[in-house]
């Protein structure tokens, strides 16, 4: 993927008729570890609060579904009240997991209201948009037309919620979605990685080999007062606009401004395959009819699931927020954030939130990997060396690293870069494990008995681990800043955040760890947690 000088992250705005979940929080969270890596990879990250001017992460909430309206009168509150009140919680889930997004969008915002008219008009000039009728099948659950191949493929319910699907008949406005089935082809052809993963990808492109067909953009306003709830077309106040087509313009009214329109177009779309086709088909070609550019990338990751079964209202198999909660006052916050990243359902297939693999996961990589490496290395320094980096032989430390572990920043790099997260922190992990091979074959205990004899060896052995987890906690800090923050307060080695990762990843290079330089011991990192234990709850 090219690498573009401004940087603009999304994720889907969020349904506000109901709480955050680990769903939204996972998406989230991958936004946010993204966000973080390009913050890094550029040298704009600032240590305070991770934001920098070139780089743009947006999150919010889609507010204009009938299901807001459903769900606030069955609580006795209005629309907006509701929507309020979750798009607090949205906002308070996304702050606990310490995402680090730019701004947070609600589609109820006239900042964005004024925008989707602005857009709608341009399209109506265009002449992509007509007055028709819609008959066909609604997914209410969803939100979303089927057509009559898709419906019966389904066997006329819910492909995701498993809710029967409503037959309508409606006069609704159009959009000329058929229109852009070339231009739309000859996008995918063009660019491999514009839907990832490739099976996802192949999935849109078989079907859109069956065809577009012009797409409802507004429903009718009736006399249910359900049918109020949104924004009204621009001079017909019988329609309002379909809810997903005000939510896609989301991602352009944001930055739709003079200071930040040079974060168009989004480098990434992170979504899951529910949505895939709004933003692998629909948005592109609203985005070609508006003569804007398209994303770089839509990533539709799977599910997490629960005991292999999907999570749903009715199965009543949420994790929820308080769930969450409980692993982060237990194992730490950035643990929960590693177990997510790290064993999500990035790619295609499906994930399950299981505690024991949680806890075998939190062992081997935390607690036995980077928390203890760091803290062995550490308190060797501090028995032999009285806390201070020992004046090393450059010449055998660059070698030690050239032959073991040179790999292991590029390999990071390159993963990150093509937005393989896991691939990227196991790169990161991998040096660590270096490190412990390395403390395992020379045995630096055993040579510091004769110090006389052995000490330059020992002074070389510690100084290389010590660089190589300083290089490996600046790569693993997207998933994990704030232990990798305590880490560096410990060590004295808190990175610069305007230099870029290249120039903070060399080895031995000038910001590297110098003779002389203090590194404490710090409390452990992460304590090793116990097999046999229940749940947090
Ligand atoms: O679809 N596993 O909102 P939504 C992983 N408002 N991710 C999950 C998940 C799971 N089990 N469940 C949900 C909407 N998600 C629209 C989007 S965008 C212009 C409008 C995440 O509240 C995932 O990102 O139903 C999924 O795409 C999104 O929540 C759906 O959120």
């Amino acid at each position: 993927m090219p690498e573009p000088a401004q940087t603009y992250i999304t994720t889907p705005i969020y349904y506000v008729n109901d709480r955050p979940h680990i769903g939204h929080c996972y998406t989230t969270l991958l936004a946010d570890v993204t966000a973080r890596f390009y913050r890094l990879l550029g040298g704009q990250s600032d240590a305070g609060n991770g934001r920098s001017q070139d780089v743009f992460f947006l999150t919010g909430t889609d507010e204009h579904a009938d299901k807001v309206v459903t769900s606030a009168a069955a609580h006795n509150v209005t629309p907006i009240q509701w929507a309020d009140k979750n798009a607090e919680e949205f906002k308070k889930a996304f702050a606990f997991m310490n995402c680090s997004n730019d701004d947070f969008i609600r589609t109820t915002e006239d900042r964005h209201k004024s925008k989707v008219l602005e857009y709608i008009r341009a399209l109506q000039k265009k002449g992509d948009i007509y007055l028709g009728d819609y008959v066909g099948w609604f997914d209410e659950s969803q939100e979303e037309y089927l057509t009559e191949t898709a419906a019966k493929e389904a066997s006329f319910v819910s492909p995701v919620t498993g809710k029967p699907l409503v037959k309508k008949v409606e006069k609704n406005y159009f959009f000329k979605l058929s229109a852009y089935q070339a231009k739309l082809q000859a996008h995918f052809d063009a660019n491999p990685s514009f839907v990832l993963p490739e099976a996802r990808r192949n999935e849109v492109l078989g079907r859109f080999r069956e065809g577009l067909q012009d797409i409802p953009i507004s429903r009718a306003v009736t006399a249910d007062p359900t049918s109020q709830w949104g924004i009204k077309m621009p001079d017909d106040q019988s329609h309002r606009i379909y809810v997903w087509i005000d939510a896609l313009f989301n991602y352009l009214s944001v930055v739709d401004t003079p200071e930040r329109q040079n974060f168009w177009p989004p480098t990434v779309h992170y979504i899951a395959k529910d949505i895939l086709w709004f933003h692998a088909v629909i948005w592109p070609a609203l985005l070609m009819a508006l003569d804007r550019k398209l994303p770089a990338t839509v990533y539709s990751h799977a599910y997490w699931v629960r005991d292999g079964r999907k999570m749903s209202k009715s199965l009543g198999n949420f994790v929820t927020i308080e769930v969450l909660q409980a692993y982060a006052s237990k194992y730490s916050l950035d643990a929960l954030r590693w177990y997510l990243i790290t064993q999500g359902p990035q790619g295609a297939t499906d994930a399950d939130f299981s505690h024991a693999k949680f806890v075998e996961v939190y062992n081997a990589d935390l607690a036995n990997g980077i928390g203890n490496c760091a803290s062995r290395v550490s308190n060797m320094i501090e028995k032999y060396f009285e806390g201070k980096v020992p004046e090393y032989q450059s010449t055998w430390i660059d070698r030690r690293w050239e032959t073991t572990s040179a790999d292991a920043v590029p390999a990071y790099l390159t993963a990150a870069k093509e937005l393989d997260l896991s691939a990227a922190f196991e790169a990161a992990s991998s040096l660590i494990k270096d490190v412990d091979d390395l403390i395992s074959e020379t045995k630096p205990f055993t040579l510091a008995k004769d110090m006389a004899t052995n000490g330059q060896e020992v002074a070389n052995i510690l100084a290389c681990c010590a660089e190589s987890i300083r290089i490996a906690s600046i790569m693993l800090a997207p998933a994990m800043p704030q232990k990798m923050a305590e880490l560096w307060a410990a060590w004295n080695c808190t990175p610069d955040a305007s230099a870029p990762l290249a120039e903070l990843c060399a080895f031995n290079g000038p910001r590297g760890i110098k003779p002389g330089h203090r590194i404490a011991k710090g409390a452990a990192l992460f304590m090793r947690a116990d097999t046999a234990e229940a749940p947090p709850a």
